[in-house]
C-alpha cells in the first residue's frame, strides 16, 4: 500500500532520510553530499538483484539547489531601456533607409539567426509581402534563392518556377555556367529545403548544388561540413553560435551585434525563471527520488521547449511542455528499463481506462507515475476549460493511451524476441517517440477550434517521424546493447543486410522525405482552403522536428550527455552570460 505521505508536498526543511539505493540514484554530482532519496515507501528494488534492466544513465548534471540559485543582472530596468533603444535603431535600418533588396533580405536572415527577429515581426512581414506582391525577387541566383527561402518560410509561397530561368534550354538541368557561382549555389542548396512533395525543379536544384559543392569537401563528410540547412535549424538554442560567427564578419553591423548580445542575456533571465519553476515542479513530484531508474533530465527537458516554442510570451507553454517531456521520459523508462511485462500490461490497462479505480492494481511505484500523469492532464484540462470553454480530456487522453499502447507493443516485441520489418516498426515507432501527447497539449493552447484537428494530422505525423528517426540515430546503439527492440537502423540492417553506415544514410533520406511532407502540410498558398490553419501551431510542429535534429545532431544522444556540443550550447543559452 502506498504511504499517504508519499503524495504530500516535499518538506521545505532538509530532513532527507538516507537510503540504501543511493549508490544507484545519486543525483547530485556537483555537490559534495549526494541528495538521498526522500522516502523508501514504494518498494523499488535494486534492478541488478531482481533481474530488471538498468538504464545506466548518468545522474543529473545540475542539482536542484544550483538551478534554484540561478540569477542574473539582466532582469534590471536599465537593460530593458537599452534594448528598446537598440530595437528602435535596427527598426529604422530595416524599414526607412533606402536599402537594396539583397542587403535587406540578408538583414532579415541575420535577425532570425541571431534570435532577435521576434522584435521586428510586423516589419519583416510587411517587407516580404511587398517583395512578393511586386515580384521583386527575379534577380541573380543568390538573391532569388535567398528571397525564395525567406518568403516561403514566412508564408509567401513562391512557385518553384522562379528557378526556370537558371535551367538549360530543355529544362532538364541547371545551367553548367552556374557551377562557378559558389555563393549562389549555397543559397540555392538552402532554398531547395523549402520544397514540397513533387516539386521537381527544387529536387534538381538540390542535386545540382550538392554535386558541385560536394567536390570541395570530402564526399562522406558533406553533411558534417555543411551542417543542417537553415530551414532545419532551431532558432534560440543556436543563436549564440550565430552571434559568434556574425561578430567576425566584415559586414557586421555593431548596432545589430549589440542588440543580439544584449537580447540573449535578457532572454536568459526569463528562461532561468521558467526553468526554476519547472525544477520545483519536478522536485515536488518526487519521481526521481522514488523511481531511481528514471532519467533525471529536467534542464534538458526545458531546453527542448526553447527551440519548440519561440514566442517570448509563451512561458506558460514552455513550462507545460517541460512537464510533458519529463513525464514522457519517466514513463518511457518504466517501459524500456524497469517494468516487468506483467506490470506494463497492468499500467497499460489503467491508462486505457483512465480512472482512479483501476489504479489499485498497480505496484506503488507505478501508482506514483500514473497519478503524476493524471494530475498533470487534469490541471491542463482545467486551464483549457476555463480559457476556451471546452473539455479537452477525451482528446488528450486518447494520445496518452496511444502512446502507452505503442510502448506496450514494443515491450511485447522485445520480450518475444520479435524483429519487425522497417515498415512495421515505423508504423508504431512514430507514436512511441512521444510526440503526439506533446502536440495535442500544445494544440489546445495554440488553436481555438477542435473541428480543425484532423487537418493537422499529416504534419503531426511527419514531425513525430523525424523525431523518432533522429532519436534512433542518436540512441539506438546503446538501447539495443542494453536490451531493446531493433530500432530504425537495425530494422533496415536486418531487412537488407546493409551496413550500419548505409542504414544511417537511408534514415537520413527518410528524414528528407518527411521534411517534404511537412513542408507540403505547413506551407500553403493563401487561396488554398487550408489557410485558416494556425500558422503558429504549424511552426511549433515543424520546430519539434528541428529540435530533435538539434538534440541528436552528429548521431549522438545530446539529451544529458556531458561535454557534448549540445551541452555546451545548453550552458550558453541558459547559464552563461554572453559578453
Ligand atoms: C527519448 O528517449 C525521450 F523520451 C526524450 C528525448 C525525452 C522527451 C522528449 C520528447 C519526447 C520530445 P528514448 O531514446 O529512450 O526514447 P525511445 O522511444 O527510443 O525509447
Ligand atoms: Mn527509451
Ligand atoms: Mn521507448
Ligand atoms: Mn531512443
Ligand atoms: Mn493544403
Amino acid at each position: 500500500i502506498i504511504a499517504i505521505q508519499a503524495l504530500l508536498p516535499i518538506p521545505t526543511t532538509k530532513t532527507y532520510l538516507s537510503h540504501g539505493l543511493d549508490k544507484y540514484s545519486s543525483r547530485c554530482p556537483s555537490s559534495s553530499t549526494p541528495r538521498p532519496r526522500l522516502r523508501c515507501s514504494l518498494q523499488v528494488s535494486d534492478p541488478i538483484q531482481t533481474g530488471r534492466r538498468s538504464g545506466g544513465y548518468p545522474p543529473a548534471l545540475w542539482d536542484f539547489d544550483t538551478i534554484q540559485s540561478l540569477n542574473t543582472e539582466y532582469k534590471g530596468e536599465r537593460h530593458m531601456r537599452r534594448e528598446e533603444d537598440l530595437i528602435g535603431q535596427v527598426r529604422e535600418m530595416l524599414v526607412h533607409e533606402e536599402v537594396d533588396l539583397t542587403p535587406q533580405l540578408e538583414l532579415i536572415d541575420d535577425l532570425h539567426k541571431l534570435g532577435i527577429s521576434c522584435h521586428f515581426e510586423n516589419e519583416i512581414l510587411q517587407i516580404l509581402k511587398s517583395i512578393y506582391l511586386n515580384q521583386n525577387y527575379k534577380r541573380d541566383l543568390y538573391s532569388t534563392s535567398l528571397a525564395f527561402r525567406l518568403l516561403r518560410q514566412n508564408g509567401f509561397i513562391l512557385p518553384q518556377e522562379v528557378f526556370d530561368c537558371f535551367k538549360n534550354e530543355k529544362g532538364t538541368d541547371f545551367k553548367p555556367s552556374l557551377s562557378h557561382d559558389r555563393k549562389g549555389l549555397l543559397q540555392l542548396y538552402e532554398a531547395s529545403f523549402l520544397s514540397r512533395q513533387g516539386e521537381e525543379t527544387l529536387q534538381l536544384a538540390r542535386e545540382f548544388a550538392t554535386k558541385i559543392l560536394q567536390k570541395e569537401v570530402d564526399e562522406r563528410d558533406f553533411e558534417t561540413k555543411m551542417g543542417f540547412p537553415s530551414h532545419w535549424r532551431v532558432q534560440m538554442p543556436n543563436a549564440r553560435l550565430h552571434i559568434d560567427a556574425y561578430r567576425k564578419r566584415t559586414d557586421m553591423n555593431p548596432v545589430v551585434l549589440e542588440l543580439a548580445i544584449l537580447d540573449t542575456n535578457i532572454v536568459q533571465a526569463q528562461f532561468q525563471e521558467e526553468l526554476k519553476e519547472t525544477s520545483r515542479w519536478w522536485e515536488s513530484t518526487s519521481l526521481v527520488q522514488e523511481l531511481p531508474f528514471v532519467r533525471d533530465r529536467i534542464v534538458e527537458c526545458y531546453l527542448w521547449t526553447t527551440g519548440v516554442i519561440q514566442r517570448r510570451e509563451h512561458g506558460y507553454e514552455r513550462i507545460m511542455l517541460t512537464k510533458i517531456n519529463a513525464l514522457v521520459t519517466t514513463i518511457d523508462d518504466v517501459f524500456d528499463i524497469y517494468g516487468t511485462l506483467e506490470e506494463l500490461q497492468l499500467f497499460t490497462t489503467t491508462i486505457q481506462r483512465w480512472d482512479l479505480e483501476s489504479m489499485k492494481q498497480l505496484p506503488p511505484y507505478m501508482q506514483l507515475c500514473y497519478l503524476a500523469l493524471h494530475k498533470f492532464v487534469i490541471e491542463e484540462a482545467y486551464e483549457t476549460l476555463k480559457e476556451k470553454g471546452f473539455n479537452s480530456i477525451p482528446y488528450v487522453t486518447k494520445w496518452w493511451v496511444n502512446l502507452v499502447e505503442s510502448y506496450m507493443k514494443e515491450a511485447t516485441w522485445y520480450y518475444n524476441g520479435y524483429k519487425p520489418s522497417m515498415q512495421e516498426y515505423i508504423n508504431n515507432a512514430w507514436i512511441s517517440i512521444g510526440g503526439l501527447p506533446i502536440l495535442s497539449h500544445l494544440f489546445f493552447r495554440f488553436t481555438d477550434s477542435i473541428e480543425s484537428m484532423d487537418k493537422y494530422r499529416d504534419m503531426d505525423r511527419a514531425s513525430c517521424t523525424i523525431l523518432r528517426l533522429a532519436d534512433d540515430m542518436g540512441t539506438s546503439l546503446v538501447e539495443v546493447e542494453r536490451g531493446d527492440v531493433p530500432k530504425a537502423i537495425q530494422c533496415y540492417m536486418n531487412e537488407t543486410n546493409a551496413s550500419e553506415e548505409e542504414a544511417r544514410e537511408y534514415v537520413r533520406r527518410l528524414i528528407e522525405k518527411e521534411w517534404e511532407k511537412m513542408n507540403t502540410e505547413t506551407m500553403w498558398d493563401d487561396d488554398d482552403d487550408d489557410f485558416t490553419l494556425s500558422k503558429y501551431y504549424c511552426e511549433v510542429v515543424a520546430n519539434l522536428a528541428r529540435m530533435a535534429q538539434f538534440i541528436y545532431q552528429d548521431g549522438l544522444d545530446g539529451f544529458g550527455m556531458k561535454d557534448s556540443k549540445v551541452n555546451k550550447l545548453l550552458k550558453e543559452l541558459l547559464f552563461e552570460r554572453y559578453e
